[in-house]
């Protein structure tokens, strides 16, 4: 690590015989593009839908914006000289597409890909393996002014630069991941308009779900026609959501919010079609006219691979008259046709974020995903949690975030051991970053980052998951 008068945080390491997990096991962590890299209008990037939403009043805490974020592009070097000390075997980033297609349409940017290009040698000249994402939000203005992810055309545009982001670096990236959290660009971007572009209005923010799983079906082609030695995957955010009760209101309440969450994704991604409840509870919003013939048979190409982002779980009732709805993704224009389910919070621990911690709910996700879709090796492309850290003496000793990755660990061999065939994982985030809507206020790191000076300093976490990386488990409790 950069300060080595530091010892790594001791604690669960030190006791009692190994939790092992399998050799190879890929321990990574992951950014993205938007989140870290700041230059936004160097090297011919152009805006993407992230610039015009962040730079727009009201829209992001404190006018926070992506503009400088932690300098990534000018650091990049001394980036990866970082998750060289923490010994990770992976990185997981994502490309800008402003950055190499500004405007989303037609010829390249060679700078914006040089950047990639250098990025990916850097890795690898660190004995890190790259992992691309190729769309983590950030999609060119140009195409959003012309209707964004409702748009059929949008998804054809994505595989196009998926094809040019191949051309560029597919001869060393062995690992692609297509979308990220396309229920985030979908029912965030779409439904609630919490992000970008800010838009609400339910058909639109279904029409935009089945267009990113469209893009992603005809990207995975692309890729694969180019490069049949890559391992491919996308990956979704899922969340176990469990009823409050047993009281069939809550049964059902849980149903539908499962179907929007999980299955409207895990469906025609991994069986080709959507479930029936799903389009039943969706009439009143859109009639699935924008699905045509062959669409289903193109979302569901077959795949390497299958990451899964885990953060939470959802808790939900059936509704009361008269209470006040929740904000962010519990809103209820993230849920189209079920706005009046309600999100119940249980009182256990949770983090910055609100968000409840359950590490159990991450065997029940990975074991899902194993036992009821698909045989396909499965990765946590995203773990992690936001707290609020602080600078003592030089050091941020993040105990709660090293107790929640420990957790979240220890369910993952947990998994293993119950034969879900879970390849590897990635801590998010290597660094505090800009966290979308929150800016700067939310620190997901595992790296501190002064956003006056951009001095970084690993926390605790990261001494502590730099030495279960070291040893490829931790110590049995
Ligand atoms: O910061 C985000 C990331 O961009 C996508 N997954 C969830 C993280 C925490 O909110």
């Amino acid at each position: 690590m950069s300060n080595p008068t530091h010892p790594p945080a001791v604690g669960v390491l030190d006791q009692g015989p190994e939790l092992t997990f399998p050799p190879g096991f890929l321990w990574g962590a992951a950014t993205a593009a938007y989140q870290i890299e700041g230059a936004a209008a160097e090297g011919g990037r152009t805006p993407s839908i992230w610039d015009t939403f962040s730079h727009t009043e009201g829209r992001v805490v404190s006018g926070h914006t992506g503009d400088v974020a932690c300098d990534h592009y000018h650091r990049m070097p001394d980036d990866v000289r970082l998750m060289a000390e923490l010994g990770l075997k992976s990185y997981r980033f994502s490309v800008s597409w402003p950055r190499v297609q500004p405007g989303g349409t037609g010829g390249v940017n060679q700078e914006g890909l040089d950047f990639y290009r250098r990025l990916v040698d850097e890795l690898l000249a660190n004995g890190i393996e790259p992992w691309l994402t190729l769309y983590h939000w950030d999609l060119p203005q140009p195409l959003e002014d012309a209707g964004g992810w409702p748009v059929r055309d949008t998804a054809g545009r994505f595989a196009d630069y998926a094809s040019l982001v191949a051309d560029a670096v597919g001869d060393r990236v062995k690992y692609w991941t297509t979308l990220n959290e396309p229920w985030c660009s979908a029912f965030l971007g779409y439904g609630s308009g919490a992000h970008a572009p800010g838009r609400s209005d339910g058909a639109d923010s279904v029409r935009a779900g089945h267009h990113l799983m469209l893009g992603h079906g005809l990207a995975v082609q692309a890729l694969r026609a180019k490069l049949p030695q890559a391992q491919l995957g996308v990956t979704v955010n899922l969340y176990p959501v469990t009823p409050a009760s047993d009281e069939p209101g809550d049964v059902d309440a849980a149903r539908r919010i499962d179907g929007l969450a999980n299955r409207f994704f895990l469906d025609p991604l991994l069986r080709g079609s959507y479930p029936a409840d799903l389009t039943a509870d969706l009439a009143e919003v859109t009639d699935f006219g924008h699905v045509r013939d062959g669409d289903l048979e193109i979302i569901s190409t077959p795949l390497d691979l299958v990451g899964i982002n885990y953060y939470s779980r959802h808790v939900v009732a059936a509704p009361v008259a008269g209470e006040e709805p929740d904000k962010y993704w519990r809103a209820p224009s993230c849920w189209p046709g079920s706005e009046d389910v309600r999100f119940v919070t249980r009182g256990v621990p949770v983090t910055d974020m609100d968000w409840e911690i359950d590490a159990p709910g991450l065997v029940e996700t990975l074991r899902r995903v194993h036992e009821e879709y698909t045989d396909l090796p499965l990765y946590v492309t995203e773990n992690g949690s936001a707290f609020v850290d602080t600078v003592q003496d030089g050091r941020v000793d993040d105990v709660d975030r090293l107790a929640y990755f420990d957790a979240h660990l220890r369910a993952s061999h947990e998994a293993i051991a119950a034969g879900v065939p879970l390849r590897g994982y990635f801590a998010w985030s290597l660094m505090d970053n800009f966290e979308w809507a929150w800016g700067y206020t939310k620190r997901f790191g595992m790296i501190w980052i002064d956003y006056d000076t951009q001095a970084r300093i690993p926390k605790s976490s990261a001494r502590w998951y730099a030495e279960v990386i070291r040893r490829n488990g931790l110590a049995a409790q």
